[in-house]
């Protein structure tokens, strides 16, 4: 038997009599679409161009690529022959390129048109890479990857075992140097059925758009292999998410299921609050991930929408979603339980359970773990503890059985040896109806004791609030030793490209 991924999400459809349903359809640039046919056809014909280029098994095929329809057919492409596509984020910098091209050591790359001046720099310097490909017009030196692809015979899916390595993702996490995550051909499948069709339910009839692209493991999930899984359209844009393009494509594209982070999330309902009407859309379902949703945001979402988001908890080590709330069973401010097909277990410093209503980190067990990160066998080891693999994350389980976030690791920290989660402070910060977004972190006072000090954004056009009425605002609700002792206003937050807040700039900069 053949465990190729490809065969179930890509050959599999012509055998089901889905080729000319449209896989991927683009909303803003060329507004092109896809076939499933054309997948098919088109991503073997990209494996015959690797193959007819000497590419070997295992080689790895850099992308830079934005959301556009060449982007599934390269990924598969490279896993019909049997090649180890590297999805890299769009929005990195020439140095971290330069870096991760060499720790990956691609042969090959393919790059949009519009990205190719960050990385022109670096590319002929760079030892390992035989071809650079860009899609569009090849500036010199570069070949055209319509060129690259001309006349290449179709090749048939290439052997392959669950476990063989598959594809690789590079992880910066909310600090650090990126990791090459390398995951194998069975992961793909687990969660798009584990989490994709047994918790969200997506079915054939459904059109998906996530605003996370599918360089990210949530976006490579919602908007790739999810649908793919049960012949569904996905829409995708190139583009900035912006409040205006999202509800552009909300209106004009007619998504049903619509997937966000948070900050997203609380900008729109924002814009959406401002503009006081209803907004025009089919979406039956919305997901979050990345970072926690606020439970405010969640519930103003669901009263402007009339549509929940289902919020959960997953990793690139994972691949997807593992913790989530269910559709029918969602409880605002709260992670949910463990997706069907996954354990989990919050441990002591001694890797001891910890009791009902402590904190403590979070691991997880299940079905699409990745085999480890390329190149850091200590990491890897301290990660990947066997089954279990370590989060970093800091939870705590209500006597219902759902966890509540409470902070990164790394983040956490005692004020009078009380647990702080800077997540609950930040969650009380977003309810003040003047404040947009919320940052805290442990800073030292005077006496060189540990207190919060908040970083908060004002909504546009706020009044503004003064710092003695936001304090004594978390102090009611949360409790005297929680409350900012600072609160600083800033335009915006530090974050990574996949938006996660890094409080550890904050405290560099404190
Ligand atoms: O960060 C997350 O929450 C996440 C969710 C799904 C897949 C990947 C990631 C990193």
């Amino acid at each position: 038997m053949n465990d190729n991924a490809a065969v179930y999400f890509v050959d599999r459809h012509i055998a089901e009599g889905r080729a000319d349903k449209v896989a991927f359809r683009e909303a803003d640039g060329a507004k092109r679409s896809l076939t499933y046919g054309q997948l098919a056809r088109e991503a073997a014909r990209f494996g015959g161009a690797l193959d007819r280029h000497g590419v070997r098994r295992e080689e790895r095929i850099a992308m830079i690529v934005q959301d556009q329809i060449e982007f599934p057919v390269i990924f598969w492409g490279a896993l019909k022959a049997g090649a180890i596509p590297v999805p890299l984020n769009t929005l990195l910098s020439t140095q971290v390129y330069d870096s991760i091209l060499s720790d990956s050591r691609a042969s090959i790359l393919v790059v949009s048109e519009c990205l190719w001046e960050t990385v022109a720099p670096i590319v002929q310097d760079n030892r390992y890479l035989r071809a650079v490909l860009v899609i569009g017009d090849a500036p010199e030196g570069t070949e055209s990857y319509q060129a690259f692809c001309k006349d290449a015979p179709e090749i048939e899916t290439v052997e392959a075992s669950a476990d063989e390595l598959a594809f690789w993702l590079y992880s910066s996490g909310s600090t650090g140097a990126p990791k090459g995550v390398r995951h194998v051909h069975s992961s793909l499948q687990a969660t798009a059925e584990c989490f994709g069709r047994d918790v969200l339910g997506i079915t054939e009839d459904d059109t998906i758009y996530s605003v996370a692209k599918m360089f990210f493991a949530y976006g490579l999930g919602n908007a790739m292999s999810f649908p793919m899984a049960v012949g569904a359209t996905t829409v995708i844009a190139a583009g900035r998410p912006t409040p205006d393009l999202v509800f552009h494509i909300m209106k004009e594209e007619r998504p049903t299921i619509f997937c966000g982070v948070p900050t997203l999330y609380a900008a729109l309902v924002f814009e959406q609050e401002k503009a006081g009407t209803p907004p025009e859309h089919c979406i039956r379902l919305c997901t979050s991930a990345g970072e926690a949703l606020p439970r405010e945001v969640g519930e103003r979402w669901h009263r402007l929408w009339n549509a929940h988001i289902v919020d959960g908890v997953g990793s690139t080590e994972m691949l997807h979603i593992f913790l989530s709330n269910r559709p029918d069973d969602i409880v605002y401010g709260t992670s949910g339980t463990a997706v069907p097909g996954y354990e989990v277990r919050l441990v002591d410093e001694h890797d001891e359970d910890v009791a009902e209503g402590e904190v403590g980190e979070l691991l997880v067990r299940g079905p699409s773990s990745a085999e480890g990160y390329w190149n850091r066998r200590n990491k890897s080891m301290s990660t990947f503890a066997g089954h279990w693999t370590r989060t970093g994350d800091k939870y705590e389980r209500t006597p219902e059985g759902r966890y509540v976030y409470c902070g990164r690791t790394d983040d956490m920290f005692k004020v009078s040896g009380i647990w702080v989660s800077p997540f609950e402070v930040e969650q009380t910060l977003v309810e003040h109806p003047s404040i947009l977004e919320a940052a805290v972190i442990g800073r030292a006072d005077d006496q060189d004791l540990i207190k919060p000090a908040a970083y908060v954004v004002l909504k546009d056009g706020a009044e503004k609030v003064d710092a003695d009425t936001l304090k004594g605002y978390v102090k009611d609700k949360i409790g005297m030793w929680k409350y900012p002792r600072w609160i600083e206003v800033v335009d915006e937050l530090p974050k990574t490209a996949t938006g996660k807040i890094q409080r550890f700039k904050l405290r560099e900069s404190a």
